[in-house]
This record gives C-alpha cells, sequence and structure tokens, in this order.
C-alpha cells in the first residue's frame, strides 16, 4: 500500500455524489477500465485544485461479486474515487426511480403525463424507501472514510436525506449540502408526499447552498411554511440552532476552456469547422438530451425564423449537439423521436441537395471538439425551460474572445442572473419570441456584439468553478466555527 503524505495546510474534502466523475467498464473478473464522464458537476469540480478531495459515489454499474468489487475498489482509489455499491433493484427504486422520475421533474416545474402519475403515486412509499436506504449506504461509506477535521460536501438531489444520516453518525462533521437543480417554489414542494422529512433532513447539514438567490429563497419559504420554522436572513432557525442558507452560483474553469484554443489540434479543426460552413453563420446548441433543456422548443424556433426570413435560408446552420441521458427512461426515448422528427420535417422541408439547415448529433464530443465548435459559433442557444445553472453558456462565452459572438439565453436558467446583461434573455415557450431573437443576434453589430461579450466574459473570468468551491468550503468551515462559538456562549 502507498502512503500517503498529506501537506498539513490542505483540508481534506470528501465530495460525496450520486455519481463518481468516473465511468467504471469491466475487462474482467478482476480488471476495470475507467473514463472521465461528462455532466456539470464533474466540469466543475475539476477546476477545484485548493483541497485534498475524494470523491465518495456509485460508479455506475451492478458489481454483485466480491473480486470484482474488490478490483474496482482498487482501481477508483488511484483516482481519489471511493465507490458505493448499489444493486440493481435499489437503483431502479432510488435513482431511476424517486430521484429522476420524481424529484427531477418536480424541481424543474415539469409534469409526469397522467399514466405515469398514477403509477408514480402507488409507488412513491417503496421508492422512498429505497431513497433513503441509497443515502444511508452513502452515508455507511462516508463515516468509513471520514477523518476529525475533514469536510463532507454532500451535493444534489439524490442526497438530500444524506446530511441527517452523517450527522447521526458524528454530530461534529461538517456538513455541507449543495442543490444543482433549481428548488422550486414551496406551491410545487408542498405536492411531495416526503415534503417535510426532505427539508428536515437538509436542514440537518451546517451549510446549504443554491445556485441563485430565488432558490435559497424558495427552500427557506419551504421551510417556514411546510414545517412552521422561522426564516431570518441567515437561514433557517430551528430551537436555537442555525442552517445556513446561501447562494453560491457556479462557474467554469475558463482557463482550461481558454487555453484549449491554442492547442494545434483545436486550431486545425476549427479552421477545418469554417471551411465547412463557409459562407454560413453558425448557431449552436450544446445540451443532454433532456426535458429540460427545451431541445424541441428550440429547433421549432429556428423554424420559425426560416420560415419568416426567407434569405436567411441558406446562410444559417444550427448545429444541435445532444448526449444522451437516461436512454432506458421511456420519456426520455420519446423525447429523442420527437426531436428526430423534428429536424427531419425541417430539413426535409428547408434543406437542399448540397446542404440541411439543421446538423443534429446524437453524442458526446471530446472536450477539443466541444472547444473548437464553441470558437467557431455566431450565435449560442440556450433555451432550457428550467435549468439549476446551464453551464453550457458559461463554455461558450469563454472560448468567444476573438469571435464576440452572441448569446441567446432561457430566463428560465439559473445563468440568466450572471449573464444576463450580455445575453438576449428569452422565454423558451414563446417560440415567436425565440425566433425573433434569432433575428436580431444575427443580425447585431459588431460595437454591440463587443460591448454585451465583454461583460459576460468579465463574468466568466472572475467566477470560476474553483472559487466556487473555495467560497462554499470556507464558508461551511466559518458556520461551524460560528454556531460553536453561539453554544458556548
Ligand atoms: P447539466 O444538466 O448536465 O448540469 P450543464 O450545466 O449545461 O447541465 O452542464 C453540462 C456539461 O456537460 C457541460 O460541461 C457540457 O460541456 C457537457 N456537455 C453537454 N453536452 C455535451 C456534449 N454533447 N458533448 C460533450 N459534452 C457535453 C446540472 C444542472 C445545471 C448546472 C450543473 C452544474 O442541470 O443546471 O449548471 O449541473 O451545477
Amino acid at each position: 500500500e502507498r502512503q500517503e503524505v498529506r501537506p498539513y495546510n490542505r483540508q481534506r474534502l470528501l465530495v460525496v455524489a450520486n455519481r463518481l466523475p468516473v465511468s467504471a467498464v469491466r475487462r474482467g473478473e478482476d480488471s476495470w477500465s475507467l473514463e472521465i464522464s461528462a455532466g456539470g458537476l464533474v466540469s466543475a469540480l475539476l477546476g477545484v485544485k485548493e483541497f485534498e478531495a475524494r470523491w465518495i459515489g456509485w460508479a455506475g454499474v451492478n458489481v454483485p461479486d466480491e473480486v470484482g468489487q474488490k478490483a474496482l475498489t482498487k482501481a477508483l482509489a488511484e483516482k481519489r474515487c471511493i465507490p458505493v455499491f448499489l444493486d440493481e433493484e435499489i437503483v431502479h427504486q432510488y435513482s431511476n426511480g424517486y430521484c429522476n422520475n420524481i424529484l427531477w421533474p418536480l424541481f424543474h416545474y415539469l409534469g409526469l403525463p397522467q399514466e405515469d402519475r398514477l403509477a408514480t403515486t402507488r409507488s412513491f412509499q417503496s421508492q422512498f424507501a429505497a431513497y433513503k436506504k441509497a443515502n444511508q449506504m452513502f452515508a455507511d461509506v462516508v463515516s468509513e472514510h471520514y477523518e476529525e477535521g475533514d469536510v463532507v460536501w454532500c451535493h444534489d438531489y439524490h442526497l438530500m436525506f444524506l446530511p441527517k444520516c452523517l450527522k447521526e453518525y458524528n454530530s461534529k462533521m461538517k456538513v455541507g449540502w449543495f442543490l444543482h437543480t433549481p428548488f422550486p417554489s414551496s406551491e410545487i414542494h408542498r405536492t411531495l408526499p416526503s415534503r417535510s422529512e426532505l427539508l428536515r433532513s437538509v436542514l440537518a447539514a451546517d451549510l446549504v447552498g443554491f445556485h441563485t438567490y430565488d432558490y435559497a429563497r424558495h427552500f427557506v419559504s419551504a421551510c417556514t411554511r411546510i414545517l412552521g420554522l422561522e426564516g431570518t436572513p441567515e437561514g433557517v432557525e430551528d430551537q436555537g440552532r442555525l442552517t445556513r442558507v446561501a447562494a453560491f452560483p457556479i462557474g467554469i474553469d475558463s482557463e482550461r476552456f481558454i487555453r484549449a484554443l491554442e492547442v494545434p489540434d483545436v486550431i486545425q479543426n476549427m479552421k477545418e469547422l469554417k471551411e465547412r460552413f463557409a459562407g454560413r453563420k453558425v448557431m449552436l446548441g450544446v445540451d443532454r438530451l433532456d426535458m429540460i433543456k427545451g431541445i424541441p422548443q428550440k429547433i421549432l424556433a429556428f423554424e420559425k425564423f426560416l420560415e419568416e426570413n426567407a434569405s436567411w435560408r441558406d446562410k444559417v446552420v444550427l448545429l444541435q449537439i445532444a448526449v444522451p441521458t437516461r436512454t432506458d427512461v421511456p420519456e426520455y426515448q420519446k423525447l429523442t423521436s420527437q426531436v428526430h422528427e423534428i429536424v427531419g420535417r425541417i430539413n426535409g422541408r428547408f434543406g437542399t441537395l448540397t446542404a440541411v439547415p439543421i446538423h443534429h448529433l446524437d453524442r458526446s464530443l471530446d472536450f477539443y471538439a466541444l472547444c473548437a465548435l464553441y470558437a467557431v459559433t455566431d450565435v449560442a442557444l440556450v433555451t432550457s425551460l428550467r435549468d439549476g445553472m446551464n453551464l453550457v453558456s458559461y463554455e461558450f462565452v469563454a472560448c468567444q474572445e476573438a469571435k464576440k459572438g452572441v448569446l441567446i439565453l432561457s430566463e428560465f436558467a439559473g445563468a440568466a442572473q450572471s449573464l444576463g446583461a450580455g445575453a438576449i434573455l428569452v422565454n423558451p415557450w414563446n417560440i415567436t419570441e425565440v425566433a425573433a431573437s434569432i433575428g436580431q443576434a444575427l443580425n447585431m453589430s459588431p460595437e454591440e456584439r463587443k460591448k454585451r461579450h465583454r461583460h459576460n466574459f468579465h463574468h466568466v473570468k472572475t467566477h470560476t468553478a474553483q472559487e466556487w468551491a473555495e467560497t462554499f468550503v470556507s464558508e461551511l468551515n466559518d458556520t461551524v466555527i460560528e454556531a460553536q462559538l453561539r453554544i458556548s456562549k
């Protein structure tokens, strides 16, 4: 066993999230290959270098046998990752069921189809039981690895029950919880049968963080209205114990994107893309293929723009890169076919023998390919119906120093609050408005583009992922010290 020497000034940070930042593929009885997986949280925490961070989470595979578990644990240790092993039934009920089928749509203000709603209502109790059981399994692994002085940072809606489990294990543990999605209006949260239990377990944390003040305010209102607790400017108070609640808007590792544009392969790729789309303006969408991203709405708005602006038809192209996620869920399969159908119809309608207006790719791109695309884009289209923050808008801005392209951004993305002044804000449900904003963006004067870009670029460069994590952790440390002082008074 390799002995690790820990620099005395670096605090240990245990990052607990549903998924580890790597995906594991089994190559043999005791051999595994690991790949870094895409996603907002991964992108953000890759930028954090200040702490000695360790990840605790599920590796995304079912490993029923002990030999496999041992080998995977060993392989993951090299990446500073610690696995939580969940069996298929738990994953089905906890992750696919309670997390993705109940909390995810609810937190994004999306309803379920009637038949799913009834089925969900029936299976609710068993799914919530699985959710609590899974959270307890995460807590067991955390407590096994916890050392005094560590900071434990729990992430997202999958782990709302975790702060309570951790504090039951050790009331002195420093526990923070951060939500990457919106927290909805208390009127929405109220409909959850497990509404109180979830709020109470989150409140067991010392610090609770959200991307925006609105989400934080919704959470505090839920606690006051549903639990009858007192909301203060600092957070939520329960019999003298304060849970600090605040906004910590996430960012990206902007330098990583800026540097990527100097890599020879990226420069070559940009050159090829420019040649490929010469004479046409490039519009870009990059999203996980998810209901919340408003992909059909975006494409319909683009169709409306082409319909109303015949002169632009052979002068603009929309590249929509959509990584499939949750492909085993029927709702997501339906969304994929719906998007394909709309794209096919529009390309049939406005395409020529040599060119089509929409290129739709159902896949993930590697980091460098993505940077090249961002850099050659004239207009980025982010039309999320709801989005905690939306990092794609940040990444686009980071890659636009040369071009100063335009960002069209949904007012329902958290990013609207930080990049709103530089972007064109739209209501993604209003296709006429989005179509008009496409025209505005394509015709915008270079001076105005420059002015808008300057605002956004400054924000993206100064509000980084690293700063986000450092602020959260130092606030968590301070909160715990203040609480101790209050008790000793
Ligand atoms: P996501 O819903 O995953 O994150 P987002 O913030 O846009 O949304 O992050 C997506 C990440 O995946 C980006 O880093 C992007 O580059 C990458 N990505 C997306 N499509 C890709 C593709 N086709 N190929 C390669 N990479 C791709 C959740 C919340 C967000 C919140 C983040 C962080 O839903 O609202 O901003 O967490 O908190």
